[in-house]
């Protein structure tokens, strides 16, 4: 067949269940009288599979026109979750197959959760790709992702006697259905060695190479035949076995010389804002990226057949720092491959790329040392002081006579034992470089950047993160869907904005006690859930208190405990008082070396334990940690909860996209004037949310002028009896010496500044939540205004503001 204009197959319910049913004889070989759950899942998502591929060469298709300019998404997260009900969604054919399935005796919902949920990110950055991803796909924008094919994702936690335990996630196991292995896409990666120079041209004499083998999987846009793809590397051996230390008999050594180099694309790092310096990240970071740069210059040279035209042609994105190495890759494969000269190759690496920041913390700038870059990559560590030669030559013909500046801005950091400094390297070679919320890119050129800011002026732009509302409202929240779909059309998938169309009906009791019934009805799935997974009972009318998301020190888990205990200790004290039932919920993973993380973890659990075998409390209060935060919990979750914690010291969290998903499904947001929250606040309506504690202001202002914590501990008798209860082993009476210094003295965090007004906040909290009928209207208000916060918007913006990319005409 050479054309595309064939008849689509008939959608029927008959015919899709006549392609599952084909799909497991023939293509899975099994007797439908036989086959396993397992099984029917695989047939269904080959029969799924099936009409998403024909989109996607349609698409690829039209990619191939040479008028399009094509973007590329470099990240080294990409947390897409399972894809089965997403596709289904995307293809308008979720009842159709439900209905398929039904006929088979089969519960789609059932079949779906036994998906394995890739885990190939961390958090908010992996997630905010994944959206990406399904946005512009959505928008019919040329995009490609590119990303490594971790054998190993996220590792799966356990929580053995209350503490948080890592089991490795083998998610290809049993195959993943949903990918194309592109046996004929192979990249060479070399590392290590020595140069030789020709001129401006470098030949690389490497040590080592590992090949780059491509993994496609197929990104569907929502009511759209445009389709997109991820192409994920794997790691292979460039020889199966070292021939040298096999012919000397040492087969052991040379098998495992093979397994050394496909290290590469093993395992995922499982640090979330932080940079580990490890050698083998860098390896990975450079194994993306080189594979992924050869990739596009050869489909670049397919269409054009030539070189000169790159930079009209091709935008490049770099999700954080982590693929900035992308930079001198192209540098290098422009000089040294394709003979261009110094000038002409950096004007087009100039245009080309673009990069995200995604959070102002110390300890997530990756800088790497200059012999261990020399080491494994000597012609990109050449390259990188070349670039910042000709830079520091700018930069001191722009600010003369200040070499505090100069060295400040420089690519190389004199200071600590020589480093290259991967932010600055992204900012110089950007044509723009944005921030993920209003705040975060304020304080980014105020802080961080603001030697750069000065440099290049119009460089430095916000685009505010969003969230796609086919997978967080449409797939997680089919109630919802349904009563929102009811009210204004089913349009707001494309166009979340229309969601305003739902204020008027925040006034009709008919709407609210929809809205209600719907939520208790997600809160009683997660309460099954909840009793099935830990064997706790948890009461679907108290109110569903959630704080989910990685843990760590600055998104202040701890200060959501510190509350939990001050109202067990009020509740004992007036047993008889007019409480408001709450269940708090807590998730979410410690990278496996951050110690204090784990000791929060550790402290939830055992809070939880004490507190929920305490016959005085039990009916007003439960926690309850569940074990396995990810995307497919999160599906679960949000839509279960009443209240959204959103509580980080202000200025810590670049963004958030939790406090998006958690609105967008009516829950209220607890929060400070952090990251988006902020932004969240001026469309919602501060009376809509509650905000409480210090400003970004306020907390630098505590900073300079010495922020003493014990301040606030000997003032407030309820905070210094809780904290003494800690402490002294009130929850850990096995081992009471156990949370000793888990309150750090310094409490860079400033939790206990922000102690009282979120404990008084939390009270208001209660108030509200009695009135059942005010605190729906208010969850609905959050619902109708919360549009500005999809991922479409973002992506356009980025689209139009940052890449110059037109969506594709099919
Ligand atoms: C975010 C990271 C991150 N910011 C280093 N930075 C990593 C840094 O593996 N590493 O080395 C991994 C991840 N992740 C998050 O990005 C921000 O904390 C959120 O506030 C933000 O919403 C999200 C998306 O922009």
């Amino acid at each position: 067949m050479n054309d595309f204009d064939y008849q689509p197959p008939s959608l029927a319910v008959d015919a899709l269940r006549r392609s599952i049913a084909y799909k497991l004889a023939f293509s899975i070989g099994r007797d439908p009288v036989s086959a396993n759950s397992l099984e029917w899942l695989e047939a269904t998502l080959l029969a799924t599979r099936d009409r998403m591929v024909e989109r996607w060469l349609r698409s690829n298709r039209a990619e191939s026109n040479l008028e399009t300019r094509q973007v590329y998404y470099l990240s080294m997260e990409f947390l897409i979750g399972r894809t089965l009900i997403n596709a289904l969604v995307s293809l308008g054919l979720y009842d159709e197959v439900k209905e398929a399935l039904a006929g088979l005796n089969l519960d789609i919902d059932k079949l779906a959760e036994e998906e394995p949920d890739p885990g190939l990110g961390n958090g908010g950055l992996g997630r905010l790709a994944a959206c990406f991803l399904d946005s512009m796909a959505t928008l019919s924008l040329p995009a490609r992702g590119y990303g490594i094919r971790y054998e190993y994702g996220m590792f799966r936690q356990r929580i053995v006697d209350g503490q948080q335990a890592e089991v490795p996630d083998n998610w290809l196991e049993y195959g993943n259905s949903w990918e194309f292995p592109r046996d004929n896409v192979r990249f060479k990666v070399r590392f290590g060695g020595r140069l030789q120079f020709e001129g401006a041209r470098a030949r690389w004499m490497e040590d080592e190479v590992i090949i780059a083998r491509a993994f496609d999987q197929v990104i569907p846009g929502y009511d759209t035949s445009a389709t997109n793809t991820l192409r994920l590397w794997s790691a292979r051996a460039s020889n199966e076995i070292n021939l040298g230390k096999f012919n000397q008999g040492d087969y052991f050594a040379a098998v495992a010389d093979k397994n050394q180099s496909e290290n590469v694309s093993r395992v995922l790092y499982p640090d979330d804002t932080t940079s580990s310096g490890r050698e083998l990240r860098l390896r990975q970071e450079y194994f993306l990226v080189s594979a992924t740069m050869q990739d596009i210059l050869q489909r670049h040279f397919l269409y054009h057949q030539r070189y000169d035209n790159l930079a009209d042609k091709i935008a490049i994105h770099l999700n954080d720092t982590h693929p900035v190495l992308a930079i001198p890759e192209l540098m290098r494969l422009l000089i040294d491959e394709h003979g261009f000269a110094w000038n002409d190759a950096w004007a087009a690496t100039e245009r080309i790329f673009s990069y995200t920041n995604h959070t102002l913390m110390n300890e997530a700038l990756e800088t790497w040392p200059v012999d261990m870059l020399g080491r494994i990559l000597p012609r990109h560590l050449q390259l990188i002081f070349e670039i910042n030669e000709h830079f520091l030559e700018q930069v001191r013909a722009q600010v003369p006579g200040d070499d505090g500046f100069a060295s400040r801005v420089s690519l190389i950091d004199e200071g600590n034992g020589r480093r290259v400094r991967m932010a600055w390297l992204a900012v110089v070679a950007s044509q723009k470089v944005n921030g993920v919320s209003e705040l975060h890119s304020k304080l980014m050129v105020e802080s961080l950047f603001a030697d750069f800011a000065k440099l290049f002026p119009t460089r430095f732009v916000n685009v505010t993160n969003g969230v796609t509302p086919r997978r967080w409202l449409d797939c997680a929240n089919p109630g919802l869907s349904r009563l929102v779909d009811s009210r204004i059309g089913k349009r707001w998938r494309l166009d979340l904005e229309l969601l305003v169309g739902l204020e008027p009906a925040v006034e009709v009791h008919d709407f609210i006690d929809h809205l209600r019934e719907i939520k208790r009805t997600n809160k009683q799935r997660l309460a099954d859930y909840v009793k099935s997974e830990l064997g706790i009972e948890i009461d679907p009318d108290s109110m569903f208190d959630v704080q989910v998301k990685r843990i760590h020190e600055y998104k202040r888990q701890l200060l959501n405990l510190l509350h939990v205990l001050a109202r067990y200790n009020r509740i004992l004290d007036d047993p008889d008082g007019d409480w408001v039932p709450r269940t708090v919920i807590f998730a979410g993973k410690a990278a496996s070396a951050y110690h204090a993380a784990k000791q929060v973890i550790r402290l939830i659990n055992d809070v939880a334990t004490v507190i929920n075998a305490d016959p005085r409390a039990n009916k007003l209060l439960k926690v309850v940690f569940i074990p396995n935060y990810g995307v497919s919990l999160a599906q679960l979750l949000i839509p279960a909860a009443d209240l959204s914690e959103q509580i980080s010291l202000a200025g810590t969290e670049a963004s958030g996209t939790g406090n998006m998903k958690f609105a967008l499904n009516g829950a209220l947001t607890i929060g400070t004037l952090d990251g988006a929250n902020v932004e969240m606040r001026e469309r919602i309506g501060e009376e809509n949310m509650f905000i409480f504690g210090n400003t970004a202001e306020q907390v630098e202002e505590l900073r300079r002028n010495g922020y003493n914590p014990r301040d606030y501990y000997v003032k407030d008798p309820e905070l210094f009896r809780l904290l003494n209860q800690v402490i002294g082993g009130t929850f850990s009476p096995t081992e009471p010496g156990r949370y000793r210094d888990c309150f750090d003295l310094n409490d860079n965090y400033q939790l206990l500044a922000d102690f009282r007004s979120y404990v008084e906040t939390q009270e208001q909290v209660d108030v509200l939540y009695r009135d059942p009928a005010a605190w729906a209207r208010k969850a609905a208000l959050n619902i109708a205004r919360i549009g500005y916060f999809s991922s479409d918007r973002a992506v356009a913006e980025y689209a139009e503001r940052i890449w110059q990319v037109e969506p594709l005409r099919l």
